[in-house]
């Protein structure tokens, strides 16, 4: 009889050991391959949030632009909702438009609503002097601003040209001309990012954690609660008013243009009789249109029917006049006539006006003749540069996305004449909204 012998036991001892390695190999490969799995099915998810985000931003950005277009009076902020959450949900994703308080800046959660880009300093067309009353300002960065833009290579005293880029580390030339957006600042010799951002590194205009616990976490911060934010909050390029020559502009200039477009404007808005009561324009130069309102013989409410639609061209100060009604005080402390000393009467009394109100006639009764004389040429009552300042996220509070668009509406059309992600600025919604997408995010629309 052949009885087959059994195998000594120290094989069959090896068998099971490479059996059980066998096993947990496979066991280890297809736990890896879950894994991956569920990666690659968490970033699809993160990819699908992302694009429910961004298609959300375009119909945040689409309800904006058909606000400017029927806004009741040219120039002036549109209010966007009768709340101020500012959650505003489209299918499963919410978008966000980030505002800007009247008055002050350290809330938790951002103000919503539409900004605006005549309440900065124009970069391009600000003197020296009036660059040097900003916020974490020093006289030298003041001065390499100028000679960054200036077409000349003549030093100001404490600037920079192409000589100084000329010896740094990775060389460069002075642009010599005007910026195209205020992201150029950080190309200015001396430019750091505790002037540029301040304590807002997120640059949304509330104090968010980071921003309040000294230097525990980037950026450094004086932890006192509240918000000092750096340069980049109070300056703009796109302001380019009043130039009446610009395209598409729709503009009347008063020193310029033709006597009968004015006349018609003042018959359509006010009737034949009550606009041949008023003092024509005809033959002079004004240096600001308070000063054609105080000549007009207009009420200050008819004035605010047409000032959105009038500008004076003026020799000495080139465009980028600043919105009154807008203007946070450290902006109005740079206008000359205004100045540090006036800044805080002009917001304290801008508290009491309309909401809404959209004419400069009224900064003539809190400042005296000669600082409303020396002011005027600088300020407007309306803007036509709006900032549209949207984040939004998508399925399950993912999918993070914030993109800026100016507006601008001088000509026949609101026109997108800026764009830009902010991929990296951070979370902007404020500590708040990030608590509470986090608890709602299997069904956030059950609050709605
Ligand atoms: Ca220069
Ligand atoms: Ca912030
Ligand atoms: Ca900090
Ligand atoms: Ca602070």
């Amino acid at each position: 009889m052949n009885i087959p012998h059994p195998a000594p036991r120290q094989n069959r001892g090896s068998v099971l050991i490479i059996v059980l390695w066998v096993t947990l190999g496979l066991v280890t490969i297809a736990l890896l391959f879950g894994h991956s799995m569920m990666l690659s099915f968490r970033a699809a998810e993160h990819r699908a949030a992302g694009w429910q985000a961004e298609q959300a931003i375009e119909a945040g950005l689409r309800y904006a632009i058909y606000k400017l277009k029927n806004l009741e009076d040219r120039g002036s902020i549109p209010v966007l909702a009768p709340h101020q959450a500012g959650m505003v949900p489209v299918g499963e994703a919410f978008f966000w438009y980030i505002g800007r308080t009247n008055t002050f800046l350290s809330a938790f959660l951002p103000t919503f609503g539409i900004q605006d880009e005549a309440a900065k300093l124009n970069l391009n067309t600000a003197t020296q002097e009036m660059l040097e009353g900003l916020p974490n300002m020093t006289p030298q960065f003041a001065a390499s601003i100028v000679d960054w833009r200036d077409e000349d290579d003549e030093l100001t005293e404490n600037g920079a040209e192409s000589a100084t880029y000329l010896q740094m580390d990775s060389p460069y030339e002075a642009k010599n001309a005007p910026f195209d957006s205020i992201d150029e600042l950080h190309l200015v010799y001396g430019a750091q990012p505790q002037f540029l951002y301040g304590e807002d590194i997120n640059r949304n205009g509330i104090l968010d954690p980071n921003e309040n616990d000294g230097d525990l976490t980037y950026p450094p911060d004086n932890k006192d609660g509240r918000l000092e934010p750096g340069i980049l909050e109070y300056v703009t390029v796109y302001t380019s008013g009043p130039d009446p020559e610009a395209e598409g502009t729709q503009m009347i200039d008063l020193n310029n243009d033709d006597d009968d477009q004015l006349s018609t404007l003042l018959e359509e808005t006010f009737g034949q009789a009550r606009a041949q009561e008023l003092n024509a324009p005809g033959g002079q130069t004004y240096e600001s249109i308070l000063e054609y309102f105080n000549f007009s013989g207009m009420t200050e409410e008819e004035f605010a029917q047409i000032e959105g639609q009038i500008t004076v061209s003026n020799e000495e100060i080139e465009g980028g006049l600043i919105n009154v009604n807008t203007a946070s005080e450290a902006v109005l402390a740079c206008i000359p006539g205004i100045g540090i000393e006036n800044a805080a009467t002009v917001v304290a009394q801008r508290q009491s006006n309309e909401p809404g109100t959209a004419t400069v006639t009224w900064i003539s009764n809190i400042l005296d003749e000669d600082a409303v004389e020396d002011a005027s040429p600088y300020l407007s009552g309306t803007t036509s540069h709006y900032l549209i300042d949207i984040a939004a996220v998508g399925r399950g509070g993912k999918g993070y996305r914030r993109t800026q668009f100016v507006i601008a509406t001088d000509g026949e059309e609101p026109r997108i004449i800026a764009r830009k992600h902010l991929p990296r600025s951070g979370w902007a919604l404020g500590e708040p909204t990030r608590l509470w997408l986090a608890e709602n995010k299997q069904n956030p629309l059950r609050s709605f």
